[in-house]
């Protein structure tokens, strides 16, 4: 199937903004145009050979571009919602970074606007794109494991471990309310939920600051880089959280815990699932793609190496390199993408397994319900009700 007449325009070069192009180009997807500041822009246009450029963040002249048919929206989160509108008013298709948008408010808007559009908006949440992820959900899907009893996990990184490590995400104004459950804990939960064909019910969460002050160095820091040698910093009060634990209900009953942390040091992108079912459990983490166990109570445990027989179903069609040839994390944007232009290209024809408005929603929707069950201490359903 030729996904290759669309083409793709990025707004935002940070951390993310080029895995989106390297994953894109992997396809035979062309980038046509890119937006940032107007620095970033050209450097980016420069290093990447980006035909058109547009500075001083000017994305609404990027969405006229004719030449451009799918948006990637790979900025900081305040931007979410304004450009996603607009992208979406223009007549474009969006794949817009996770958190969908600031609040539940905004994100509401998005799933109106998306849905009276009609054109193909996702949510970038790219873990349900390995291939152990999409193998995982088949086996659930198929009674593998059983009736789900409960599901553990953690989503660990070392990159703000340091009181001087510093970027974008750390203020509220610009990535929320909450950091860590929204950056990398709703990774987990999309996931879960995606593996599952089940929603979060409800939550209680208990979150911490371990830094309480952190030192601004003046000057900006990218996504997993560090702050240049030398350079001067300004200590400010930290508004969100380094780590926090979830306990949580699915709409098919089942139990869950979840951990995540910025600030777990020698865990630099750690994301570790393990789903607990009646008939056998299953185990992965991203640190090791390449492998999903299986847990038997009375037979030995199994070991599924991805690309083998042991991955037939699900995650056929989600691999293009054999077995022993590792795929991970730049490859699950490659997927992703490929299945959201070949959905484009096929007018919705194409399986649709990646996240739509509605599950960036349903994200913030808990994001908002593990906030108030800190604030609380009790039990809070995801729709707001505290019990
Ligand atoms: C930073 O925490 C980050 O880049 C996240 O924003 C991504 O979603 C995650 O995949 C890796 O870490």
């Amino acid at each position: 199937m030729t996904i290759a007449p669309l083409k793709a325009g990025i707004i935002g070069t940070g951390f993310i903004g080029p895995v989106h192009l390297e994953a894109l180009r992997r396809n035979g997807i062309p980038v046509a145009a890119v937006c940032d500041t107007t620095d970033r822009a050209q450097a980016a246009a420069r290093q990447y050979g980006i035909p058109e450029v547009f500075g001083d963040l000017q994305y609404r002249k990027l969405l006229q571009s004719p030449n451009v048919d799918v948006v990637h929206i790979t900025t900081p989160n305040r931007f979410h919602c304004e450009m996603s509108l607009a992208a979406i008013e223009a007549g474009k298709h969006v794949v817009c970074e996770k958190p969908l948008a600031m609040h539940a408010g905004e994100t509401a808007k998005i799933v109106k606007a998306a849905k009276k559009a009609g054109t193909v908006f996702a949510v970038n949440y790219n873990v349900r794109f390995y291939p152990a992820v999409l193998r995982l959900r088949n086996a659930v899907a198929h009674g593998e494991l059983g009736d789900i009893i409960h599901v553990n996990g953690s989503y660990l990184q070392d990159w703000l471990f340091k009181d001087t490590d510093y970027n974008w995400r750390l203020l509220p104004k610009e990535g929320g309310k909450l950091r860590a459950v929204a950056d990398i804990g709703t990774h987990w939960m999309d996931t879960v939920s995606f593996i599952l064909g089940a929603k979060i019910t409800q939550v209680f969460a208990d979150l911490s600051t371990f830094h309480k002050n952190r030192k601004r160095p003046l000057g900006e820091v990218q996504t997993f880089s560090k702050a240049a040698t030398g350079m001067k910093y300004a200590t400010y009060a930290v508004k969100t959280e380094d780590f926090g634990f979830v306990l949580l209900e699915f709409s098919n009953g089942a139990r869950g815990n979840l951990s995540v942390s910025q600030v777990a040091a020698g865990r630099k992108n750690c994301i570790r699932i393990e789903i607990y079912g009646s008939k056998k459990s299953a185990w992965w983490n991203s640190e090791e793609p390449e492998t999903l166990w299986f847990g038997n109570r009375d037979t030995a445990n199994e070991v599924a190496v991805r690309n083998t027989p042991a991955f037939r179903e699900g995650a056929t069609g989600f691999m293009d390199y054999p077995a022993g040839h590792v795929e991970g994390f730049p490859d699950t944007f490659k997927m992703l993408f490929r299945n959201v232009y070949q959905t484009i290209a096929t007018g919705g024809k194409a399986p649709r397994l990646f996240a739509t408005p509605e599950d960036g929603h349903q994200e913030v929707k808990v994001c908002e319900a593990v906030e108030k069950s800190h604030r609380n201490q009790a039990w809070v359903k995801v729709n707001g009700d505290q019990i």
